[in-house]
């Protein structure tokens, strides 16, 4: 099977290091799996491309800004049979992913996300964010009836399948992209998705999103996406 991680990276020098590092590529390939890695880059100025084409990354620049504009352009460009997610800040140690992509063989699923709740660091999440992602979380329950704890993990490990099922190009360019994909993948009948407790970290270097505006723009997010027609895709 070829697994591909998809990372999306802004100024994150040192925590791309620290998150390439735990890349579990050779424990991967002793299994027989093929393994590749993309980091999709938002032009950044630090020398982060650098440092991960030095790890053994092929790097993507995606000039156009947005985490979730990241995400579609390393899906599109992703070639894996199942495809790996996760920060460049270190935040979501990817040697996780070997147990949760047993658990996706084993139980026949589809889609995980990680439940960063079950095993949080202490300081990997400011009190602020704890209390805007329990809004988050609560009010998508609430809309969309779905069983996901935690609606802004950014760890996700999945079959390409997925990507071929959801209109992910649609889908916000924003930090929304996170929520839609989960909301989505829940609620397709073909898609076998579950949510598993995973580990978080403190992050490496400077936050890139923004507090108040990214929780403002997700939690309108979700208010769209339940009650317009054309759902929007900022
Ligand atoms: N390519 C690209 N990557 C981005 C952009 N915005 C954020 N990222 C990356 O997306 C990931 C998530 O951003 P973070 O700042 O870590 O957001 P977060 O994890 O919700 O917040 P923290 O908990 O504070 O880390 C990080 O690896 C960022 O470097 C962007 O516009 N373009
Ligand atoms: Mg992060």
């Amino acid at each position: 099977m070829r697994i591909t991680f998809v990372i999306p990276s802004l100024n994150e020098r040192d925590g791309i290091a620290r998150t390439l590092d735990l890349v579990p590529r050779a424990t991967l390939e002793e299994k027989g799996h093929a393994v590749d890695v993309i980091v999709v880059d938002g032009d950044s100025k630090d020398g982060t491309p650098d440092v991960a084409r030095a790890a053994g990354a092929t790097v993507i620049n995606e000039k156009r800004l947005g985490y979730g504009r990241a995400y579609k352009t390393g899906f599109q460009a992703a070639t894996g049979d199942v495809i790996v997610t996760g920060d460049a800040d270190g935040s979501y140690p990817l040697e996780d992913a070997i147990p949760l992509l047993e658990m996706l063989e084993t139980k026949g699923l589809d889609f995980i996300t990680s439940n960063r709740y079950a095993q949080m660091h202490p300081g990997a999440m400011s009190g602020m964010h704890r209390v805007g992602n329990w809004a988050l979380n609560v009010t998508s329950r609430a809309l969309f009836g779905i069983r996901i704890h935690d609606t802004q993990s950014g760890m996700w490990v999945f079959r390409r399948r997925v990507l071929d099922l959801l209109p992910y190009g649609r889908f916000s360019d924003k930090m929304p992209f996170s929520e839609e994909l989960k909301i989505r993948a829940f609620q397709h009948p073909k898609i076998k998705a579950a949510e598993v407790d995973g580990r978080y970290l403190p992050r490496t270097g400077e936050k890139k999103l923004s507090s108040w505006r990214d929780g403002y723009r997700n939690l309108r997010h979700l208010f769209r996406l339940r009650f317009q027609r054309t759902p929007p895709a900022a």
